[in-house]
């Protein structure tokens, strides 16, 4: 079978699995979100990379079905922990390019919401820099039909595209997610330490928070911390997790 045949029957095979990496606040360590991570269990090939087949996903147009998916399930997820009574965590979901493009997101979301019981605010979109700017006008519509209802938003991988923080004031953003490439050798890299203390300045001027992926080490969380970046993710924190270990993470740190 083809990479794009199994893809085509990996939903109805129950073959995704979603992990998830919690988002710490640098000021007080506490875990204030979680980023839904999808992973594929091919039957034969193992573990496949979201990096693989979210691209094929988007060629062949079964972006849309697994799309919907991702959100349902990582609703749900964000719905069963507060019923264990595990403390409220916003819920972070990828959205890629043709998703966003739809002409209906909106009702997509809203419907996702509505039908796992969960308030607009614990959801929180993260959309890139590249998927925003492919065409602007419509990003600002849509990004303010979302922000209305009080869905928040995420530009994800900030910096690697289009970079301008101008552009940003456009679009009525939540959070920038500073993009693992600049994180990787904080704080030796000069230009990098440069780009990251502007970027935090920048988005604090501009009243958003910022967000730190890919941190990796004890030096790169303590620059981070001492610039004032809000929140940070990566393995010196926790890798993704499956639901369970997430849930005992969390409780491990209450
Ligand atoms: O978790 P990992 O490093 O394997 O993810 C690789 C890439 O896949 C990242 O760019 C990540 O944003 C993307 N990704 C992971 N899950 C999803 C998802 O549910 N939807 C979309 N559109 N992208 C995802
Ligand atoms: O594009 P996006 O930012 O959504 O990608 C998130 C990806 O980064 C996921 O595939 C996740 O597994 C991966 N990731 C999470 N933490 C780290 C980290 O500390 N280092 C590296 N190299 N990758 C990470
Ligand atoms: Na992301
Ligand atoms: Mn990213």
């Amino acid at each position: 079978l083809s990479l794009e045949t199994s893809l085509r029957w990996a939903l109805e095979r129950e073959e995704f699995v979603l992990h998830y990496q919690p988002k710490i606040d640098l000021r007080s360590g506490r875990a204030v979100g979680v980023e839904a991570l999808v992973r594929w269990q091919h039957p034969d090939m193992g573990l496949v990379s979201p990096a693989t087949f979210i691209p094929l996903a988007e060629e062949t147009g079964l972006i849309g079905p697994i799309g919907e998916w991702v959100l349902a399930q990582a609703c749900a997820q964000c719905r069963a922990w507060l019923d264990q009574g595990l403390p409220p965590l916003r819920m972070a979901v990828n959205l890629s390019a043709s998703q966003f493009a739809r002409s209906d997101v909106l009702p997509q979301v809203m419907g996702v919401l509505k039908r796992t019981g969960l308030t607009p605010r614990m959801l929180e979109l993260e959309i890139t820099e590249s998927t925003v700017m492919k065409n602007a006008e419509h990003s600002r519509e849509v990004l303010h039909q979302l922000k209305a209802r009080g869905i928040g938003l995420a530009i994800d991988d900030f910096g690697t595209g289009y970079s301008s923080l101008g552009y940003l004031k456009r679009f009525p953003l939540d959070s920038v997610k500073i993009d693992r490439s600049f994180v990787l050798d904080l704080p030796d890299d000069q230009d990098n330490a440069a780009i990251t203390q502007a970027v935090i300045g920048m988005a604090h001027s501009l009243g958003l928070r910022v967000v730190a992926e890919g941190v990796e080490t004890e030096a790169q969380l303590a620059f981070l911390r001492h610039h004032g970046c809000d929140e940070a993710q990566g393995y010196c924190l926790s890798p993704p997790l499956p639901a369970e270990a997430l849930a005992d993470f969390l409780r491990s740190r209450a």
